[in-house]
């Protein structure tokens, strides 16, 4: 074949800078830009993050048209569309009589197995490259994982600094410090009004589109009545520049805070566009740099969000590709409950569930801490099976790729991969959720009881938790002390904790899920 060289891009490689483009001309090249029906149900996702998704995409091959590229575009409604990227793949070298494909490697295992195939199955030769976009390249991150017993985000976070040089005086940490977490706990405070987020009017191409989803979706998960994300580079652009000026500020002190009806806060709310490549992940850190060398922002608001990025984001992606395809089936602490109704419905009398299971309907956004010590914690808890609890995420999410959803789920949540990514389960009663949220004075359970039918089921579950797993925590250092207190406390108290769990647990399984 004598023709050009074809080049996919998926949906979340959006970037105009993607290595698949750097060393081809736009005279011997043809992007190729497919909707397809594997993509848009290998898992039900929130009708919400398939219109951003489309719709982005949509506006990202006009970009490349008006930057001179020719991209022949493949709609999810075109009748000979095969539904899949391979299928497409082949279909357009024939179109084009195409000499070779160039490609950038994926971010999920099951689409990089796809791809390793068209190697020997198409007829021409394909070029696969690694993905620029993220900062630490993934034979280092290799490297850096290789012959370590413990791979503890903080150590690699410090040489991701050193080699960025974000925040860097020299060899030394600005400020003298690595890490200012510890200023970074405020919890929910009475009249707390976050700047909101700017609102972006759905243009021609974004109306069709949800009006494609909502349709062709309809059974899928979620609200497109709040849709907002950003869908274009430009829109992309002034998200960021509003969060750096309105919102970085109080980002760190807030952080971890947890507020009714404020679904945002002071986060970012940029994931979904940097995931999808609109933003740059190290460009967004060295503007955040910025405002704080310019005395716009705090030093410890603007550490704890580069660390977001080249610490926690980097590092999350190192793990995927270290642990997979193993960390898919991972069950470390052998939890198998099904995934509760409410987690789609919202309908239970636990406020805190109710209320992130309502934003994350609504926006398709959850906040860190709800996914993490809500939504994560009442998994961890209830021992729910980690296969499920994945694939909810998956779904639910707009920023949700199995790359940085997954290592989340089966390490920082579940603890599913017996600790490899997290040094110890992120485990939590009421007390917690009640110190960092207005949730439980909105609660018909009792935060302050420990058991009984009206005590918070988080506060017996919490014991059950940790009596379940002692064989298998009990040597953790970082649990040395509440396993202490569970065994200082009377046979009778420890009957009370297990009853009242277990009563809890048996009314979940009334009510398992039909959604997913
Ligand atoms: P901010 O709180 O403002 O943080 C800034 C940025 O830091 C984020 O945009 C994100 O790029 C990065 N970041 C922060 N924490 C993490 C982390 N743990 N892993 C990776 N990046 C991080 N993030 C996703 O992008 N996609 C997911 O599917 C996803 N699933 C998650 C599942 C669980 C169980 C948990 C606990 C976290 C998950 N996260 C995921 C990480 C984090 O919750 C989201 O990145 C964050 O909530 C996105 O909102 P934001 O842009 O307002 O983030
Ligand atoms: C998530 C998603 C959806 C819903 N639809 C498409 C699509 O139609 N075409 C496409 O190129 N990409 C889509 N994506 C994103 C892909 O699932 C993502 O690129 C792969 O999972 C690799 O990370």
């Amino acid at each position: 074949m004598t023709g050009p060289v074809l080049v996919p891009i998926l949906g979340d490689q959006l970037s105009p800078d993607i290595s698949s483009l750097a060393d081809r001309r736009p005279e011997d090249t043809v992007v190729l830009m497919m909707e397809v029906v594997e993509e848009t149900t290998y898992v039900r996702h929130h009708k919400a993050k398939i219109a951003l998704i489309l719709s982005a995409m949509r506006h990202f091959a006009e970009e490349l048209r008006e930057a001179g590229w020719m991209v022949d575009y493949v709609r999810l409604d075109a009748p000979e569309n095969t539904g899949s990227f391979t299928g497409e793949v082949a279909r357009a070298i024939t179109r084009h009589n195409a000499r070779g494909v160039q490609v950038t490697e994926p971010g999920e295992w099951r689409v990089r197995q796809a791809m390793a195939q068209w190697r020997t199955d198409l007829p021409v030769r394909v070029r696969i490259l690694p993905d620029t976009r993220f900062i630490c390249p993934l034979p280092d991150f290799f490297e850096w994982a290789a012959g370590r017993r413990e791979l503890r985000m903080e150590w690699f976070y410090r040489e991701m600094r050193r080699k960025t040089g974000l925040l860097m005086d020299g060899d030394k940490p600005v400020g003298g410090r690595w890490n200012f977490d510890a200023e970074n706990r405020g919890g929910p405070e009475a009249g707390l009004a976050p700047p909101g987020l700017p609102a972006f009017r759905a243009d021609d191409t974004t109306r069709e589109v949800l009006e494609m989803v909502s349709t062709r979706f309809a059974r899928h998960f979620g609200s497109l009545d709040k849709f907002a994300w950003p869908v274009t580079r430009a829109e992309a652009e002034q998200a960021r520049d509003a969060f750096l000026k309105d919102r970085l500020p109080l980002f760190g002190k807030y952080q971890d805070a947890m507020v009714s009806g404020q679904d945002f806060l002071f986060h970012a709310a940029l994931s979904p566009a940097i995931n999808i490549g609109l933003l740059d992940p190290q460009d967004l850190c060295q503007r955040a740099e910025t405002e704080w060398r310019e005395g716009r922002a705090p030093l410890e608001a603007v550490e704890g969000f580069i660390r977001q990025i080249i610490g926690w984001r980097e590092y999350i992606r190192g793990m995927y590709w270290l642990e997979m395809p193993g960390l898919a089936d991972a069950n470390g602490l052998d939890a198998h409950r099904p995934l509760p109704e409410f987690y789609w419905t919202g309908d239970t009398p636990m406020h805190c569930i109710a209320e992130c299971v309502r934003t994350t309907r609504d926006n398709a956004y959850a906040h860190h801490i709800q996914r993490l010590m809500v939504l994560g914690n009442f998994a961890l808890l209830a021992g729910l099976a980690p296969r499920e609890v994945a694939e909810w995420y998956l779904i639910v999410f707009a920023d949700a790729y199995e790359w940085v959803e997954l290592p989340n789920v089966a390490g920082m949540i579940l603890h599913a991969d017996k600790g490899r990514l997290a040094s110890k389960p992120y485990a939590a009663s009421g007390a917690y959720i009640d110190r960092m949220s207005d949730y439980c004075g909105k609660c018909t359970f009792n935060v302050k009881q420990k058991t009984g039918p009206a005590a918070c089921p988080f506060n017996a579950l919490y014991w059950h938790f940790l009596a379940r797993n002692e064989k298998r925590l009990a040597g953790y250092h970082r649990l040395a002390q509440p396993y202490a207190t569970w065994r200082r406390m009377s046979e009778d108290r420890r009957h009370e904790y297990i009853a009242s769990a277990e009563a809890f647990l048996d009314s979940l399984s009334d009510q398992p899920s039909t959604w997913g």
